[in-house]
């Protein structure tokens, strides 16, 4: 099948803000008298920022939190996030995505983002890759998160593209099961230990190639 589009996952594939995203948690935990350990960051990947609290709290043994009191955690953490992400600069841009989104670009293959956060926008803006999608799918526009496949094939439908004719790329397994659902083929981010049900496990978009895309 010709591949005429590519969707991209953003944190673990474009960029690393699982870094800032630990950074902000582990402030909030600490506020409410735990520790949150990189382990315990590694189950937040990939997941909503309310999922993400409540596997924090539970980490935490803390429960019986009212909607509201989530809520004002949630934001807290967001707050100090976005002051992280707004200091990002050009080069935390991970090796070879640049690369590679601009390959696609002269090979006129779309791309489109799709990715679960709702700062997505400001991240792509501070690393100055927002001209290099075509469509942006982030977390203020979807209702269901990933390993539903709405985000991708928002991502699809913006581009006109058939699901058959796209591949994603993510580094969480939860997004590669997405993209399954949704029909689609996709390259893993990282290790075939975990992303074992893509069509294909790279460590990173320096390894890839337009070769490579059009074999798959
Ligand atoms: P926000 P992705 C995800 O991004 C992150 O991996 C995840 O850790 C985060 O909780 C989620 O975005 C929501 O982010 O709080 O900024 O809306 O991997 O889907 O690009
Ligand atoms: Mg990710």
């Amino acid at each position: 099948m010709e591949t005429k589009a590519c969707l991209f996952d953003l944190d673990g594939v474009i960029v690393d803000t699982a870094k800032y995203h630990y950074q902000a948690w582990r402030s909030l935990a600490r506020r409410l008298g735990f520790d949150f350990s990189p382990a315990h960051n590694e189950r937040l990947k990939g997941v909503s920022r309310m999922a993400s609290l409540d596997i924090l709290l539970e980490v935490g043994g803390i429960s019986g939190v009212s909607d509201a009191d989530k809520q004002r955690m949630a934001d807290e953490k967001n707050a100090e996030y976005v002051s992280l992400i707004s200091r990002m600069t050009p080069d935390e841009v991970l090796p070879g995505a640049e690369d590679f989104l601009r390959s696609l670009r002269a090979a006129g293959i779309r791309t489109a983002l799709g990715s679960a956060s709702k700062n997505a926008m400001t991240i792509l803006d501070r690393l100055q890759l927002t001209p290099l999608f075509d469509a942006i799918v982030d977390g203020t526009k979807v209702a269901k998160a990933k390993p539903d496949p709405e985000v991708f094939l928002r991502g699809a439908e913006a581009l006109g593209v058939a699901p058959a004719e796209c591949v994603v790329f993510e580094d969480a397994e939860a997004g590669i099961e997405a993209a399954i659902a949704g029909g689609m083929r996709c390259v893993g981010i990282g290790s075939p230990d975990i992303l074992g049900r893509a069509n294909l496990v790279v460590p990173g978009l320096s390894a890839m190639t337009l070769d490579r895309l059009r074999a798959l």
